[in-house]
């Protein structure tokens, strides 16, 4: 009976029959030696570690992995889905996992499509989100030079770039499976810097036969039990919470896991929360010691907080540029309380207690050795004043009404108002919101009141454009997906249009809420605000995507028009298809005041360098 039959039709029939591989390796059914192809071995291996599903566009470099997975998915115990570009397929990937947490594999050719992919992988490599990436590659034995190659008479090429990105293997000899999934799953699964990891196919392995049990290939690591420092540490730290007045904690990706404990210890501990255009969410928007977002484009109330802070306190925090103001954010601050799982991301800033461990048990420790009230009465008033002001400065935005602007014939919405729009209208339906790169993004993470972690997903690590659009397509990979809206900009959405088509051959329900400015204008904003002339970020072509998005069938395509009931109408409109849906919006773009969030912070970029490195260079922290 644990004999395995001879074809790979067989073979997976026979698996299916026996309930999948688990249950076959449970029946002690698999505990010979077999020798299977390399590519069926590792379909088995992934599915070992719970990974079944496959995205795909498959090339002369990855059709013996697409027959097994052929062969797999008829059998009933794999899912392909093919997309028309890489990048769009990375992103949907790394959304897949984020959003859903089911781990999958993205495959490609060799070349041209593995480096789309890889360079889509820069999302899941910022964020810190697991999946496979699996690459054709050139043959072992050197016989020539395989077409799409990278054209250097040298070994190993692509190992180097894709270990340069994060983990990587190339299947150089069969044999070497069972390592190269121990290492993947180290990746893919690691508690707290998990990422991409990269398996190089090369052409010639993948039909070479691997002799090995089935029951020794690696399984997904069990998580870890929490780490909490010493005692000793976490005293001192709350001694420091008791006897500073003025303190703020930043809140980075890593704190979303910690939302309950994470408001227990600023509650106790008197401090405002500033948060990262990643961890909306982590306290309630309307939560008194909620200062909203800091950094070069937060808020007046987060920055504030940051600028008087005397002790600043990091939870799952990497300090990224645009979040911490280059480093001068915390002009004030003596001392830093650093909490990460990360051994180097605590030691980040000088002056630093670290706390290495995960979030929500220390701050549960933390919030347990602090007195009931540590006096920070005068703190937070000043801070709630600031509060007030930002929440003014919004209002008079959503108020303003439609701006008129060069593009337009009509006055238009601004995007502070539609996205305030479209922000409540997905929490009233409790949808997913998905950000793409932009002012789009800026402007959502200062806008979006989200009162749990997980309402948003704003791809703040690599800013890639088109991710929001991409990503929007793991609602239809999802085992349970739920509706989304993707908020991009004319410049995104045209980075990945194909979602358009794979939207709809994937079922997608959810809508790609298109705000046109006809121009890239988060950068022309930048030049201007840094050069004083826009250039290159804008052209003349009108695009009607309305019509682009109605030419495929089963999408439902809508005109936003140019006020509040327009786009509420689309809105639920797109809401009502059970498809994907666009809504095409035009949005004012220029200098009146009203029309974005504005910008609070410093930034380490173009002719700001200067200044910004100077007091830098005078920073305590
Ligand atoms: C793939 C990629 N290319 C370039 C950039 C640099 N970039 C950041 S934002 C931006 C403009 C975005 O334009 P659009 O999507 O139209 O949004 P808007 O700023 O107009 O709201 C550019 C070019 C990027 N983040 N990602």
């Amino acid at each position: 009976m644990g004999t395995l039959p001879e074809t790979r039709e067989k073979r997976a029939a026979w698996l299916a029959k026996a309930g999948g591989l688990a249950a076959a390796i449970d029946k002690g059914l698999l505990s010979d030696v077999v020798s299977l192809p390399l590519t069926e071995a590792l379909v088995l291996g992934l599915m070992r570690q719970g990974i079944t599903k496959y995205l795909m566009i498959l090339g002369h470099g990855s059709t013996e992995l697409g027959e097994t997975l052929r062969t797999y998915e008829a059998a009933g115990l794999v899912k392909g889905y093919q997309f028309r570009n890489e990048v769009e397929m990375a992103h949907a990937g790394t959304a897949l996992r984020w959003v859903y947490d089911e781990p999958c594999a993205v495959v490609t050719s060799i070349g041209p499509g593995a480096l789309q992919a890889l360079a889509g992988s820069l999302a899941a490599a910022s964020n810190g989100v697991g999946l496979y990436h699996i690459y054709g590659d050139e043959t072992t034995h050197g016989e020539g030079y395989n077409m799409q190659q990278v054209p250097k008479p040298e070994q190993g090429l692509f190992g180097r770039i894709t270990g340069a990105m994060g983990a990587a293997y190339t299947l150089h000899a069969a044999a070497a499976l069972r390592d190269a999934l121990r290492r993947g799953a180290g990746t893919v699964f690691h508690p707290f810097r998990a990422g991409p990891f990269y398996l190089n196919l090369p052409l010639n392995t993948q039909p070479e036969t691997v002799t090995l049990r089935l029951d020794a290939l690696p399984v997904r690591p069990a998580t870890q039990t929490s780490m909490v420092p010493e005692d000793t540490a976490l005293r001192k730290a709350a001694e420091l919470v008791i006897s500073c007045k003025k303190i703020a904690i930043k809140t980075g990706g890593g704190a979303r896991g910690a939302a309950p404990e994470l408001r227990r210890f600023a509650e106790a501990a008197g401090a405002a929360v500033v948060l990262s255009p990643g961890s909306t969410g982590v306290l309630p928007d309307d939560h008194p010691q909620n200062m909203h977002v800091g950094g070069s484009k937060g808020s007046i109330s987060g920055n504030f907080a940051m600028e008087e802070a005397e002790l600043a306190i990091f939870v799952g925090s990497r300090g990224v540029c645009q979040s911490d103001c280059s480093g001068i954010g915390w002009p004030n601050a003596k001392a830093v309380i650093n909490i990460n799982t990360d051994p180097l991301d605590v030691q980040h800033y000088n002056n630093t207690l670290a706390l290495t461990g995960d979030a929500a048990p220390i701050l549960e420790r933390l919030a347990d050795l602090l007195p009931s009230n540590t006096g920070k009465r005068d703190w937070l008033s000043a801070c709630a004043a600031k509060k007030a002001e930002w929440r003014a400065f919004k209002q008079a935005r959503y108020t303003a009404g439609p701006i008129r602007d060069s593009v337009w014939t009509s006055p238009s919405l601004t995007q502070p108002q539609a996205i305030h729009a479209a922000d409540q209208f997905a929490r009233e339906r409790n949808a997913l919101k998905f950000f793409d790169a932009g002012d789009v993004q800026a402007n959502g993470f200062q806008v979006v009141e989200d009162n749990r972690p997980g309402e948003t997903f704003t791809e703040s690590g690599a800013s890639y454009m088109g991710f929001a659009v991409s990503a929007l397509l793991s609602g239809g990979l999802a085992d349970r997906g739920r509706y989304g809206i993707a908020f991009t900009g004319d410049g995104s959405f045209m980075m990945n249009p194909q979602v358009l088509i794979d939207g709809v051959e994937h079922g997608v329900h959810g809508t790609i809420l298109l705000m046109d400015n006809r121009r890239m204008a988060a950068i022309s904003h930048l030049q201007l605000a840094q050069y004083g002339l826009d250039y290159r970020t804008n052209d003349g072509v009108a695009v009607d995507y309305v019509q682009m998005a109605a030419s495929i069938r089963g999408l439902k395509a809508l005109w936003g028009g140019h006020t509040l009931d327009t786009l509420k109408a689309a809105l639920a409109e797109a809401h009502a298809h059970p498809g994907l849906s666009l809504i095409h919006l035009p949005v004012y773009y220029g200098p009146d005041p009203l029309g974005g969030m504005g910008a609070y912070g410093s930034w380490n970029v173009g002719n700001w360098c200067a200044d910004v490195q100077e007091r830098y260079a005078g920073t305590l922290i």
